[in-house]
């Protein structure tokens, strides 16, 4: 029997590497869409160069979109490129907006175009229900977006059901709260930390500039939800779940985790900045997953302390050279 094809969007970030692992294990041929870049970005995906095939593309480019679906015909589609930085977004809205909107309507309407009879799963997230107008949130709860970040992913969510009624195409959001591993990108703060104290440890670093420290997230592992995004392709009919844990923790709790875990006092380095605040903030991120739960029979397998000291580990060990400011 011929391998189903899988067409992954966003392989070089952190999702994008663990999901195209899955889908190796799984015997999928994976296509891998990446972007020029002057230096090299394939460093998560580095360890399966060979086994997966690389594309070059853009979301902001529907003509090569378009060209991809017709030559690759894949079985499922993963919409996981994006601008994903909440902040930033706030810097370069435009942009964020045109990568991690239109380019999910971009890549549904080269599906619908080129006639693909494929499954398309779009990288929704907790930051739609932004300033939470209830607490858990569910698949019911009603979106607030806080950002051009948040306000481009509420497109991505529309539009991604509206090919699925207008069109009755297998289209599913997966509503994902925060994600974290060792592939996490070090401008995110659960990495920012874990990161800061392997350089503390070594000597090389003694401050922590941060920004918010109240703010609440509901934090798992990346590797979990891409099981879980994976799972949503496979159900007999197309709907939307949210993937979360259940729990959240402030960012002032991870720093007494992480920094609990190797003994050190977090209030001698870090320092608060002001650059890091955003103009308007999420305060407070906490997930219910009892659909997946019950509908895909999805548990998250790391929780919080466990993830944090995983990301530790990681950190304490090896010597990072790239530079991050944000
Ligand atoms: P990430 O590490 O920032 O990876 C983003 C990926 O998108 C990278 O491969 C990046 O390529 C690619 N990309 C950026 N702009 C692009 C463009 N114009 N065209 C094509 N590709 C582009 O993000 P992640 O944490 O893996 O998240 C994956 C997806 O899930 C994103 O859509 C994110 O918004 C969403 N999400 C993430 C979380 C989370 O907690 N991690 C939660 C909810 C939703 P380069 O490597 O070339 O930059
Ligand atoms: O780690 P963060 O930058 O993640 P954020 O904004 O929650 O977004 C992540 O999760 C979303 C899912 O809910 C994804 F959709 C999105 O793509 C991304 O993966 O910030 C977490 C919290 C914020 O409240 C922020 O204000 O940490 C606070 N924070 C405090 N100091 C900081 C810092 N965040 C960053 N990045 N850097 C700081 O120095």
């Amino acid at each position: 029997m011929a391998k189903r094809k899988a067409f992954i969007t966003g392989i070089t970030g952190q999702d994008g590497s663990y999901l195209a692992e899955i889908l190796l294990e799984k015997d999928y041929e994976v296509y891998g869409m990446i972007r020029r870049s002057s230096s090299f970005n394939t460093a998560r995906i580095d360890h399966i160069f060979g086994d997966v095939e690389l594309v070059f593309g853009d979301l902001t480019d529907g003509s090569v979109l378009n060209r991809l679906m017709r030559t690759i015909q894949p079985d499922e589609v993963y919409n996981l490129g994006a601008q994903s930085h909440v902040q930033v977004s706030f810097e370069i809205p435009e942009f964020t907006a045109d990568t991690t909107g239109m380019g999910t309507l971009r890549l549904l309407d080269a599906i619908r175009e080129e006639g693909v009879r494929c499954r398309f799963y779009e990288a929704g997230s907790s930051e739609m229900f932004g300033k939470v107008l209830e607490t858990p949130q569910t698949e019911a709860t009603p979106f607030y977006p806080r950002s051009p970040y948040g306000v481009s992913k509420v497109f991505g969510y529309w539009i991604t059901r509206n090919y699925r009624e207008a069109y009755g195409m297998y289209a599913v959001n997966g509503i994902l709260f925060n994600h974290e591993s060792p592939r996490r990108g070090p401008t995110f703060v659960t990495r920012k930390v874990t990161r800061a104290i392997g350089a503390i440890l070594r000597g090389e670093q003694d401050e922590l500039r941060l920004g918010n420290l109240e703010a609440k997230r509901d934090w798992g592992f990346a590797r979990d939800y891409m099981e879980g995004a994976w799972q949503m392709l496979q159900a007999e009919e197309p709907d939307d779940y949210i993937l979360a844990t259940g729990e959240t923790h402030s960012v002032r709790e991870l720093l007494d985790e992480a920094f609990g875990y190797v003994e050190l006092d977090w209030n001698k380095y870090v320092k608060i900045d002001e650059r890091y605040f955003r103009p308007s903030e999420v305060d407070l991120l906490l997930g219910d997953a009892s659909k997946a739960r019950e509908k895909l029979g999805w548990e998250p397998r790391v929780r919080f302390p466990e993830l944090v000291r995983m990301m530790v580990d990681h950190d304490r060990e090896r010597r990072h050279t790239e530079e991050h400011y944000v």
